[in-house]
């Protein structure tokens, strides 16, 4: 087993060497596997709901009772333990001599091994599995089992239909069952009637004793044998999902394939993905591992094949944030697969005009015209958002925040993630098939929003909550009503290709020149909102004493971050970053200091601007520590993973997308100047150089940069 390991290349490779039960809910995300069509967290293979096990599917939702509508977790065809002379070997209860989990992420394998010491001797249980790229129907497992006395061994083996939920159970029947050999449960949900069926056939390679011992929503074989000292006793395990709202078929019955062939398939896949995903990184590994680490989780995700499907804020590592999609995807993933698989892109942008619908449907709920889009987009756009998103820690009640009804600027997300494809793609053609009748229902959202005072002769925006949430309900935030701009600026520039009505075209001319733009003050910075500079002026480190509760919500009506100038997030430098040409370098650099000690990085997408922005005013020394927070998000422990009793951990994909933007953007400085790409590289100082390749205009480019000179050659 470890020569095998060898082999691979180890700078691929996520290993944690003993068992540490605190890091069951942290390991469940960062050895994650997925193939778009659903995620594996990274739990072992005898855990359960009790460890958060879940197969995560992508765009499929329930709601249950009142509760928060939510993704749904499919019965889990991984379960499996073992009894040794009728004693159970489990982790976490039964500790070992010895454990080691790992990821392979070049090929999205996953891994364990362990040895747990009795007192007639050692078992061994090594267990290797992934989530079929090739086939992203099924899931491969090879369960080996070995001891080094003879005894009486029992390997358990089945589909857990007892699933992990945060606001479940999400199926109200279930039906499980035996056929043509392979065993299945079908759980059907409640609110929509979609069913999900799991299935798996075991092949063994040894003469044992099987009976099914089922309860009503799993299924389980118990596989007794009498075992041999220093033999390996193994089990190959092929399953398939399958749900009846799927977008493509199976292919291949389940007693028909085999682990070899099915992992050789699988990383001649993976092979591919990485020819043009792989980033090299000279002079510093840590990055190179941290960034492709990032990259293995974007690949995990992408909804490949699939059709209008999204990709939510915590990937498919299970039900935070209900399994939502945010403007996270269009701001910061999206360029990610514009560059590496257009066609990705293409189906992320699908999803959101596909869901227009339902974003007519949210603007006219709050009186406003046009599309307004969920800040926490469920299927057909359907906002999972509540009023009360927060629980207040002192008393335990939901709290009134204000993120479904005010955070406008997801529409305009949207908008700027359309044309970030159409510029790169050359794909215009996604604008005749529903993106320019999106583009311009988004531009009516905003006009709909733009107030005048009865003197003035400019367009206000008030009542908002910018990308900073920490300060609701505020006038004019720099960052929407510079957006709202960009909205209306594209579907004007779109109108010599796509006619527009001349009225509507009035209006947004109208609408693009009278708007407020936020301008800088005499000393250069950009005030955030209305009244922001003359918010209380503290560190963050003094408003984090103020805390009662280390848990307590920073921002709202009386949150301690509120009446002060610290900020959750990048609002002003987002802006900055992504209108650069607007700004000279000064202004950016000015403002970039300005907010920085004033940003608590409360969020995951925060870091990732910072660094960009640092690279585009020529401080790559600046930017680096925060493009290494982004990459190693979900490598590093102690992230936010409990809120009281409500588990709001799960992978980073807007930070792994910030991460690949500040690279490639950022230091390699590409950047795209009158229809071509350009590379003016900003290397810290410890790299030596990169190499990557990107696909520009459906084209393949590979880029060297050798100190601070860049190549972009088309291969
Ligand atoms: O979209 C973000 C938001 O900007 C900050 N809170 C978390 C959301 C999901 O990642």
């Amino acid at each position: 087993y470890y020569n095998v390991r060898e082999v691979i290349m180890m700078e691929f490779i996520l290993t944690e060497s003993e068992f540490n039960e605190d890091n069951t809910a942290w390991n469940g995300n960062r050895f994650l596997m997925g193939n778009g069509y659903f995620g594996i967290r990274g739990t072992l293979e005898e855990y359960t709901k009790k460890q958060m096990c879940a197969v995560n599917m992508a765009g499929i939702y329930d709601k249950m009772g009142n509760s928060w509508r939510e993704s749904v977790n499919a019965p889990n065809p991984l379960y499996t333990y073992i009894k040794v002379n009728g004693k159970i070997y489990a982790l976490p209860d039964e500790k070992p001599k010895f454990h080691q989990q790992e990821l392979d992420f070049r090929y999205g394998i996953h891994s364990r091994v362990t040895h747990w010491q009795t007192e007639h001797g050692n078992i061994t249980v090594v267990c290797e599995r992934f989530a079929s790229i090739a086939r992203q129907h099924n899931i491969a497992m090879k369960y080996t089992f070995s001891v080094d006395f003879d005894c009486e061994a029992e390997i358990i083996t089945g589909i857990d239909g007892d699933v992990w939920d945060i606001n479940g159970p999400h199926f109200v029947k279930m039906k499980i069952g035996s056929k043509d050999g392979a065993d299945y449960v079908t759980g059907m949900t409640g609110e929509k009637n979609i069913s999900v069926t799991v299935k798996e056939y075991i092949r063994t390679d040894f003469q044992a004793e099987q009976t099914n011992q089922n309860t009503d929503k799993s299924i389980f074989r118990h596989i007794k044998f009498s075992a041999k000292a220093e033999k390996e006793y193994i089990i190959e395990k092929i399953a398939e999902i399958t749900t009846s709202v799927d977008d493509f078929g199976t292919s291949g019955s389940i007693d028909e394939l085999n682990y070899s062939d099915l992992v050789a398939e699988h990383k001649v896949e993976w092979d591919k993905i990485w020819d043009i995903s792989e980033i090299h990184i000279d002079g510093d590994d840590e990055a190179e591992y941290s960034l492709n680490y990032s990259i293995y989780h974007l690949n995990c995700i992408a909804p490949r094949n699939m059709k209008g499907k999204s990709i939510p804020a915590r990937g498919l590592s299970g039900q935070v944030y209900k399994g939502a999609v945010f403007w996270d995807t269009e701001m910061f993933m999206i360029d990610y697969y514009i560059h590496t698989a257009p066609e990705v892109a293409k189906t992320l942008l699908q999803y959101r005009i596909d869901t227009l619908s339902g974003a007519k449907i949210k603007a006219k709920e709050y009186g406003l015209d046009g599309a307004y889009y969920a800040w926490e987009s469920q299927e057909g756009g359907y906002e999972g958002c509540s009023d009360y998103n927060v629980t207040d820690v002192f008393t335990n009640r939901p709290m009134r925040t204000y993120f479904r009804d005010k955070q406008y600027h997801v529409s305009a997300a949207i908008v700027y993630g359309l044309m970030k494809y159409i510029n790169a793609s050359g794909d215009y053609d996604i604008l005749n098939n529903g993106a320019m009748e999106m583009v311009i229902e988004c531009a009516k959202f905003y006009r709909s929003l733009l107030i005048r005072k009865a003197d003035s002769s400019l367009y206000e925006i008030h009542d908002v909550v910018g990308p900073d949430e920490y300060h609701e309900r505020v006038n004019n935030n720099a960052y929407t009503n510079r957006m709202a701009k960009f909205v209306f600026d594209t579907v004007l520039e779109l109108s010599d290709k796509y006619p527009l009505d001349n009225k509507l075209k009035e209006m947004l001319q109208d609408s693009s020149k009278n708007i407020l733009i936020k301008k800088p003050n005499e000393n250069g910075v950009i005030e955030q909102f209305d009244g922001y500079f003359k918010l209380e002026d503290v560190s963050v480190e003094t408003v984090r004493s103020r805390l009662i509760n280390p848990k307590e919500y920073w921002g709202g009506a009386y949150g301690v971050a509120s009446n002060t100038q610290v900020i959750k997030q990048a609002d002003i430098v987002a802006m900055l970053s992504m209108f650069k040409n607007d700004y000279t370098k000064d202004i950016m650099e000015t403002n970039l200091k300005y907010y920085e000690p004033r940003t608590e990085h409360g969020s995951s997408l925060s870091a990732c601007m910072y660094s960009l922005l640092a690279c585009y005013t020529n401080n790559p020394e600046i930017a680096y520590p925060m493009f290494m927070k982004s990459a190693k998000t979900d490598l590093t422990k102690g992230g936010k993973e409990w809120l009281g009793l409500i588990y709001i951990g799960g992978t980073h994909p807007a930070s792994a997308g910030g991460a690949w933007i500040a690279a490639v953007k950022g230091f390699a400085g590409i950047n795209e100047e009158h229809g071509q790409l350009v590379c003016r590289p900003n290397l810290p100082e410890k790299w030596n150089g990169m190499n990557f390749k990107l696909i520009y205009k459906g084209k393949w480019y590979s880029v060297e940069i050798k100190d601070d000179k860049g190549t972009i050659s088309m291969i």
